[in-house]
């Protein structure tokens, strides 16, 4: 039987990422237990919001628990949307994609990368690793694979957009797979 590794997000996009780069193992997400699982992400930093997802849902599950906090991060923009990357226009994916294009109409550094914060917690071990990708927002979006800001997104590695690179093209160089990489060491997985 495989061991179970349980994922604190809502996000199925972020869910089937873990899912392929996992085969080992039985991946499943709170809403899989019948878990209401909806905490406030408070935290001013990938990392302080990794932390509160993955300690709510070791309080609600009783088991080990994965949270991934992730985001874009624009040169041109400061940064932004960085932590706020789900939230940055009050709508849905389309809604922040327009948005980030919009703010960058006319801009010429179009660099940016994209941040994963993984936070694995027992109970008693907090473990947390960090991954990164880079790539420059296009001017248009261009794929429907992925989720998020996939479709704006050219990556370095690929030369192409996350939205129209597969699964595995993605999850050999993604800010997620690298973090997920950097855990699995720390964790002698
Ligand atoms: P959970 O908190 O439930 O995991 P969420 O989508 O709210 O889901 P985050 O707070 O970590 O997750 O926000 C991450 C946002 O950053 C996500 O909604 C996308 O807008 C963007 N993002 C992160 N990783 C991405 C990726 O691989 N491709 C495209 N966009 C990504």
């Amino acid at each position: 039987m495989k061991d179970r590794i349980i994922i604190a997000t809502g996000n199925v996009g972020k869910l089937k990422e873990f899912r392929a780069m996992l085969p080992t193992y039985d991946v499943v997400s709170p809403k899989e237990l019948g878990i209401e699982f909806d905490v406030e992400e408070t935290g001013s930093t990938f990392y302080e919001n990794a932390l509160i997802k993955a300690r709510a849902l070791f309080e609600l599950s009783g088991l080990p628990s994965v949270a991934d906090d992730s985001g874009l991060c624009v040169d041109a923009l400061d940064g932004a949307p960085g932590v706020l990357s789900a939230r940055y226009s009050g709508g849905g994916d389309k809604e922040n994609n327009a948005k980030l294009l919009r703010e960058l109409d006319g801009v010429k550094d179009r660099c940016a990368h994209f941040s994963s914060c993984i936070v694995y917690y027992d109970g008693n071990n907090v473990i947390e690793a960090t991954g990164h990708t880079y790539g420059v927002i296009d001017t248009k979006a261009v794929g429907s694979n992925g989720f998020g800001y996939d479709p704006i997104f050219i990556s370095d590695d690929l030369g192409k957009s996350f939205g129209s690179a597969t699964d595995e093209e993605k999850n050999a160089v993604s800010h997620r797979a690298r973090a997920l990489e950097a855990l699995r060491g720390k964790l002698g997985l």
